[in-house]
């Protein structure tokens, strides 16, 4: 798939640590996507050109990804029919010079809060806090209604999945507890 069938965009350069894993699992079901930082705040006017973008270029998902009061993902979906999945960001802030400004101060629950609870009318599906390997594989499922071959890659991605436990839990029987958790360290 050459074209790009997801928009990834979040509120901030410093959300791509966590943003990164949405197109990493992007990439290995081969589902192009393409990238942009849109800031609900700071840049109010490219959230609608945004929405017009992603319709035009006929993005099938979005995924937003936005710390603190996290605006961006519903505004999107207020602005489009496109589906949003929302990943909620535990802020932290690359800016800030002391160790002690960088977190948020809700540890992330800020951000889900303020995705989640969007009002009737305006849905966006919401993964887990910083959870953004979550939202790329939920837009593969999205996208597997309509692309069969991306199916069968679910299928087997659930299979190595199951393999991967097997083997550990093989090894854990065969080692014993603690050294498998000293080995884990
Ligand atoms: C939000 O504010 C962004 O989504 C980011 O998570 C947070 C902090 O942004 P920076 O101060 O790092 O730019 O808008």
């Amino acid at each position: 798939m050459k074209k790009a069938l997801v928009g990834i965009i979040m509120g901030s350069s410093s959300d791509s640590k966590i943003m990164h894993s949405a197109a990493t699992i992007l990439d290995e079901f081969g589902v192009a996507h393409e990238d942009q930082i849109v800031s609900a705040h700071r840049t109010p006017t490219r959230l609608s050109d945004y929405a017009k973008h992603a319709e035009k270029e006929g993005f099938k998902v979005i995924i937003a990804g936005a710390g603190g009061s996290a605006h961006l993902p519903g505004m999107i979906a207020s602005h489009t029919v496109i589906p949003v999945i929302g990943v909620p960001i535990m802020v932290y802030n690359d800016k800030a010079n002391s160790d002690k400004f960088k977190f948020s101060a809700f540890g992330g629950l800020d951000a889900l809060l303020s995705i989640s609870e969007m009002p009737t009318g305006s849905p966006v599906v919401t993964v887990g806090v910083n959870k953004a390997a979550n939202a790329g594989l939920y837009a593969v499922k999205i996208l597997a209604n309509e692309f069969p071959e991306l199916r069968s890659k679910l299928k087997k991605h659930k299979e190595t999945q199951y393999n991967s436990v097997i083997k550990e839990s093989d090894e854990m029987r065969k080692i014993g507890l603690a050294r498998f958790a000293g080995k884990k360290k």
